[in-house]
């Protein structure tokens, strides 16, 4: 019998390490505006919306702005972002991902993407992965950032399965609250140290996720 038949993906920490290139621009924009930016905070900007971090970008710097400054700069430093990310290529998978979404899709999965991004269908398609997702719920389909479970339950939606037929992988609290906000079992992918309230956790795509996917699939 088998319990899941559908795996939602986050992006950016699961597939693809954007995070270094968001942490760029961000930096970017907060050395303009005359305040550094830490790895630490870029941290706190892991899983959640563009306008979410301005917010976070905002707490940091101790501005103080208009929405219409706020939108500006985030519009400045998502160019900034999509100018980094335009050169990315299938070198930046990171290592045993696709292999392992090639596998359960082999097994009989679906598979969605679940990101907070609206640049997702861009990185998809500079990796050469846009072929491997049944479905794609990105920034640009959803109004609520995680912790909300909007993008997994419109995931879920979109592969026409019940939220208890769905396992998340996502790297970030945010995305893993949102993944048990939205009923579905969820795999942290990072360290347990960090990440709390998944039902499995892994390193990575690259070590045996024999175990897991026995426990997931194929019972
Ligand atoms: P964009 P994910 C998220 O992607 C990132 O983790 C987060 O840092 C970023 O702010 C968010 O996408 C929005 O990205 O500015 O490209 O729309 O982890 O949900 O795949
Ligand atoms: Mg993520």
């Amino acid at each position: 019998m088998n319990i899941i038949k559908g795996c939602i993906f986050d992006l950016d920490g699961v597939i693809v390490d954007t995070a270094k290139y968001h942490y760029l621009a961000w930096k970017r924009l907060s050395a303009e505006l005359g305040f550094d930016f830490t790895e630490k905070d870029n941290e706190r900007l892991k899983g959640v919306s563009r306008m979410v971090c301005m917010e976070i970008l905002v707490e940091i710097g101790g501005l103080s702005l208009s929405e219409d400054e706020k939108h500006f700069l985030a519009d400045k430093k998502n160019s900034w972002y999509v100018e980094y990310i335009s050169g990315m290529g299938e070198e930046e998978i990171l290592p045993g991902t696709r292999e392992f979404i090639t596998r359960i899709k082999a097994a009989g999965i679906k598979t969605a993407l679940g990101s907070a991004s609206k640049n997702a269908g861009i990185i998809l398609a500079n990796l050469r992965l846009l072929e491997l997702f049944d479905a794609i719920i990105d920034g640009t389909c959803t109004t609520k950032a995680k912790p909300d479970p909007e993008v997994f339950l419109l995931g879920a939606k979109a592969l026409n399965l019940p939220a208890h037929q769905c396992v998340v992988f996502e790297d970030s609290q945010a995305g893993l609250d949102a993944a048990n906000n939205a009923g579905m079992l969820c795999v942290g992918v990072g360290s347990a140290d960090i990440l709390t309230g998944t039902d499995f956790i892994i390193r990575g795509f690259d070590s045996n996720l024999d175990d897991i996917l026995n426990a997931l699939i194929v019972q």
